[in-house]
């Protein structure tokens, strides 16, 4: 059986998963569904990216050890592709000792080969991309990343594979993919390339050097050889075998801007150690929100899980490699998710389904008539073009222009229904109206076969309710997309019931919704990765009041009106606030840690107004703020929108 290697990048455990990772991750699922239904064997591996500076300094903040805060984001990446049922073949962790004997045999080999020497450098180091970076990039970087840094490291000797790698670029033109970014490399690589330090002493979180324990691997050598130790390299006796089966890798499939270290730096060190290189590098471009790439400094990051509630895994999908064309940059709204799945999914395959389901048990007793000689739309031509555009188009990744080619047979069925209306052929006294009405039933089933087939890696589930409401057996992943053919629908073949395969959404409530879910997803990821504390359920454990004790309590609302530090005191600020009297009262509180005085002014807060007044650091206060606090921890003020009166009551 041919057999098909592909990978996604392994993700770096400094972020919880995001749409971003699920996109990359999903694209290889997708891939692998499609290339099993060519009939190869295909093998995924993804993983997590654990060492170095970033991740360190993350565990740190998190208060935790390095291995226990990756243990912990690794699981929640392997849980996140679970929950989205992505079928990865392998997760590799960077921190796997099997791993790091695979990284010491490549840079042995590189040693052996001369490809290594021990060299003083001192250059621009980017803190955010830990790597060193020319001069050009080190002037266009946010300045606050770029430090001069002289260490004594191993290098690579990158330079003298410069011609070695354009000769290779050019006896394979489909090494790197698309053209426009194999373009970027080639001249990146003319531009001259530098050797390439590889370890670091100032490091403790990595790999150490087989030959030098003081220092460890710098993250790229590190996290580039997880390509082959996922299968196996440099393990011993039947746990190499998977690597003797499956490399060359038949894609690495990357975001554009790690498509350096793979097409250049990669195959370099392959070639260093004397090992095959990948077939093809395959660079996607970025999903945008909000106007720009999502990532975590900015915050404007979207996750799949909370879309998945919504729309399902075959709505994120679907959206995600019909609207995004593989290769560009997309826009990423919900709005726009939403609206595809009601258009395309609902309103589309999901609709033409159910009904041609519904006309089958109406009208030919819930079976598939026999295809007479009345007209056929022209849709066995239709479908049959299809399947060639499909498989074409899914074998260079052209999702989006597969899908294209599937919606054409899919418009055309809608369209075809309409035309004949079988709920008046049904009706009808003519001759031939029978003949034609079963027709066009059969001639609407076999082309949503064949639809579903085709859509069968990238709307999984659904697909595979369309394939078993026409009555077929079995998981219709396990059709050959190569083999597919009109006429394949059997006569006399019972049909299964109607159901509403892609429920339709309010559109407006769904994106809510999401928006919804997503601020709870964050709020669970700040704590998966250490910055908020996990919140247990509290016990009210105080004595019960009666209504009038409550009323005791005179409460305001009140406008902060000046606010300033009192000397001597970390905690205190005194604010003058107007509850609506004629003067504005004086309150101190202990609130300078939390909020600056600057930010207070124009502030609606709650006041306790009876409280009889009380020096504090020789002030005195006229009244209580009040702020909410978990066990007596950092104050958090009760506040009111800008429209509350002041003076207002609570109660
Ligand atoms: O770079 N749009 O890990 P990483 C599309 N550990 N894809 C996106 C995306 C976006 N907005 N954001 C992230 C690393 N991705 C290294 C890789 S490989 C040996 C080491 C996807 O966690 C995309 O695939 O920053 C991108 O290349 C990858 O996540 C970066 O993940």
């Amino acid at each position: 059986m041919p057999r098909f290697y592909l990978s996604t990048p392994i993700y770096y455990v400094n972020a919880a998963p995001h749409i971003g990772h699920a996109y990359t991750t999903i694209v290889a699922d997708t891939i692998k569904r499609i290339r099993q239904m060519l009939g190869d064997e295909a093998f995924l591996t993804t993983g997590s990216d654990e060492h170095g500076q970033k991740v360190e300094r993350s565990a740190t903040k998190a208060g935790l050890e390095p291995k226990q805060f990756t243990d912990r984001v690794s699981a929640a990446f392997r849980d996140e592709w679970d929950a989205l049922g992505l079928q990865y073949d392998f997760f590799q962790r960077t921190s796997d000792p099997r791993h790091a004997k695979a990284v010491r045999k490549i840079f042995e080999r590189c040693l052996e080969n001369g490809a290594i020497y021990k060299g003083e450098f001192t250059g621009k180091y980017h803190v955010g991309d830990e790597a060193f970076v020319t001069e050009d990039e080190a002037a266009g970087a946010d300045p606050s990343l770029i430090v001069d840094l002289t260490e004594e490291n191993y290098f690579f000797r990158l330079s003298d594979y410069q011609q070695k790698l354009i000769d290779h670029y050019e006896a394979n033109p489909q090494f790197v993919q698309p053209d426009s970014r194999r373009n970027e490399m080639l001249s990146f690589m003319r531009s001259g390339l530098r050797d390439l330090s590889i370890s670091r002493s100032s490091l403790r979180w990595g790999i150490s050097l087989p030959n030098d324990p003081d220092h460890v691997f710098y993250v790229w050598f590190d996290a580039l050889t997880t390509y082959i130790s996922a299968i196996g390299f440099g393990q011993e006796g039947s746990d190499e075998s998977h690597y003797e089966r499956l490399w060359p890798i038949d894609v690495h499939l990357v975001g554009k801007e790690i498509l350096r270290f793979h097409s250049v730096y990669w195959p370099a060190f392959l070639m260093a150690a004397g090992l095959p290189l990948p077939k093809q590098i395959w660079a996607h471009g970025w999903l945008i929100f909000q106007g720009g790439k999502m990532s975590k400094t900015k915050g404007n990051i979207v996750r799949a899980l909370p879309i998945k509630e919504i729309v399902g895994t075959d709505g994120l999908r679907y959206y995600l490699l019909r609207e995004i064309v593989f290769g560009q940059d997309g826009n990423f709204s919900h709005e726009a998710l939403s609206e595809r799945y009601n258009a395309d999914l609902a309103n589309g395959i999901g609709n033409i389904a159910s009904r041609t389901a519904s006309m089958l048990s109406r009208y030919c007793d819930g079976h598939v008539p026999e295809p007479g000689e009345g007209d056929d739309g022209g849709l066995p031509d239709l479908a049959r073009q299809s399947i060639a555009g499909a498989i074409g188009h899914y074998k260079v990744y052209a999702f989006s222009r597969a899908l294209e080619a599937v919606w054409a047979v899919l418009n055309r069925i809608d369209k075809y229904i309409v035309e004949h209306k079988p709920w008046a052929l049904a009706k009808s006294g003519e001759p031939g109206a029978r003949q034609q009405l079963e027709t066009t039933l059969y001639h609407a089933a076999e082309a949503l076969r064949i639809a579903s087939v085709l859509l069968a890696p990238v709307i999984p589930d659904g697909a595979q309710r369309v394939w078993t409401m026409l009555g077929q057996t079995g998981a219709v992943s396990d059709q050959r997309l190569d083999e597919l053919g009109w006429g394949g629908l059997k006569q006399g073949t019972a049909v299964g019931a109607q159901e509403a395969i892609y429920p339709r959404l309010d559109v407006a409530k769904a994106v809510q919704r999401m928006e919804l879910l997503e601020d709870e997803a964050l709020a669970q990821q700040a704590v998966l990765m250490g910055q908020a504390p996990a919140t247990e359920p509290i016990e009210i454990d105080t004595p019960e009041i009666e209504i009038g004790e409550f009323f005791r309590v005179d409460m305001r609302v009140g406008v902060i009106k000046s606010a300033e530090a009192v000397p001597k005191s970390s905690k205190l600020l005194q604010m003058q606030v107007d509850i609506g009297e004629r003067e504005p009262r004086s309150i101190l509180a202990g609130i300078a840690e939390t909020y600056r005085p600057a930010d207070l002014i124009g502030r609606r807060v709650a006041v306790v107004a009876n409280l009889k007044p009380r020096k504090m650091m020789g002030r005195l206060s006229q009244g209580m703020i009040v702020a909410a606090s978990l066990d007596r921890g950092e104050p958090f003020l009760a506040g009111f929108s800008d429209k509350t009166p002041v003076g207002a009551r609570l109660g």
